[in-house]
């Protein structure tokens, strides 16, 4: 399955080391106004190459617009966009392609499909989340102009190290997506001893959706929140995703858990802007933890295709830590569910309105 979502339906396709990678866009409302220098921003967010923290491979990542925009604007028709390849440098992988990496996809995808590409990882690379970016760019703006949401993500843990401060200006400063800038040289530091070591390590990044209205989101196999774990897990290197207080609700008490709900607002937001599948119209919040990275040059026993004993190592271009460059595609599958979700709830409920005032997200006062 390489196609995501019911409405605004993404198709992505593309190898690492082939020629180009792309996305076709169906369902996108016309009239958007949208031009190829938009995606750069967000793109370069996401590449590599732009500090010594994470893989050297450089690629231009330009977006080129095939169909479904004309003089500037969407036209509701598929929309194609392509990136070519570039910076490829297969031999790398010339003394894997007969092994697996343990804790890598390569094992999977060759007991699934019998063949594989391993140039890069083929279609199991991090590189097809571009495309995930580069759509989500589009319903980013979609959700902004039409309902004023912002979709908005951060590295929330590196490791063992978490933020020791929160500021939402902090977070594009520095190449971690950090909160915090007082502990921007603790990381550096931190990752330079990890690339030395030659280790990898994990990491957590929050997403936090704000301007959400109330009513996204569809019981009972399409919950708002059901869709954003699938979107979220669907990220490399996902192994968890929190929605608000996630696993710590297995200790929490219902009168600590409840979210207290007065006309001047909801005072508290531990179910994470859903109940029930369905958007409160607070801040939606998600969480995902990345594994570490397993393209190590650490050797490890490993077998080869044929079953017999081997060792790894793993050389070339790697990220020592995933997670410091999965805020950018975090928040496209947060994007990319939010205008999904928006647009089915506008199918069938747009004439609903809202029932009952609405109830702001902050309260001033608590209890
Ligand atoms: C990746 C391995 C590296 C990264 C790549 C993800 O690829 P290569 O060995 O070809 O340099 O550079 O990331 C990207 C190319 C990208 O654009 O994100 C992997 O194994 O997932």
């Amino acid at each position: 399955m390489n196609t995501f979502g019911h409405l605004f339906r993404v198709t992505t396709f593309g190898e690492s080391h082939g020629p180009a990678i792309g996305c076709v866009i169906d369902g996108c409302p016309p009239g958007l106004e949208i031009a190829p220098e938009e995606f750069a921003h967000d793109l370069q967010r996401r590449a590599t190459g732009k500090s010594r923290h994470t893989s050297a491979r450089r690629e231009a990542d330009e977006v080129e617009i095939l169909s479904g925009v004309y003089e500037g604007r969407t036209t509701g028709t598929p929309i194609a966009l392509l990136i070519r390849n570039t910076d490829q440098r297969s031999k790398d992988y010339a003394a894997i392609a007969a092994q697996f990496r343990p804790g890598h996809a390569d094992y999977s995808y060759w007991q699934k499909y019998g063949i594989r590409d391993p140039r890069g990882g083929g279609r199991s690379s991090a590189r097809e989340t571009t495309m995930r970016v580069a759509a989500a760019v589009i319903a980013k703006k979609w959700l902004k102009q039409r309902h004023g949401v912002s979709v908005r993500g951060y590295l929330s843990q590196l490791g063992e190290i978490r933020p020791q401060g929160f500021d939402w200006n902090a977070v594009e400063d520095n190449p971690f997506f950090w909160p915090h800038a007082d502990q921007v040289p603790e990381l550096e530091a931190y990752m330079d001893a990890l690339r030395k070591s030659g280790d990898s390590v994990g990491a957590r990044v929050d997403v936090v959706a704000a301007g959400v209205p109330p009513g996204w989101g569809e019981p009972i196999y399409g919950k708002l929140d059901g869709e954003l774990a699938s979107a979220l897990m669907s990220i490399n290197a996902v192994k968890g995703v929190e929605i608000g207080d996630g696993f710590a609700s297995v200790v929490q008490k219902g009168t600590q858990h409840r979210d207290p709900i007065t006309p001047q607002g909801f005072v508290s937001n531990h179910a994470g802007g859903i109940l029930g599948g369905i958007s409160t119209g607070q801040p939606v919040i998600a969480s995902i933890a990345l594994k570490p990275t397993s393209s190590l040059r650490l050797p490890e026993r490993t077998v080869d295709v044929e079953g017999q004993p081997a060792e790894v190592i793993t050389t070339g271009r790697h990220d020592p830590c995933v997670g410091i460059r999965a805020t950018p595609i975090a928040e496209a599958m947060v994007a990319l569910v939010l205008i999904d979700q928006a647009l089915r709830h506008r199918a069938q409920c747009g004439d609903v309105g809202e029932v009952t005032p609405r109830i702001p997200a902050q309260a001033p006062v608590d209890d």
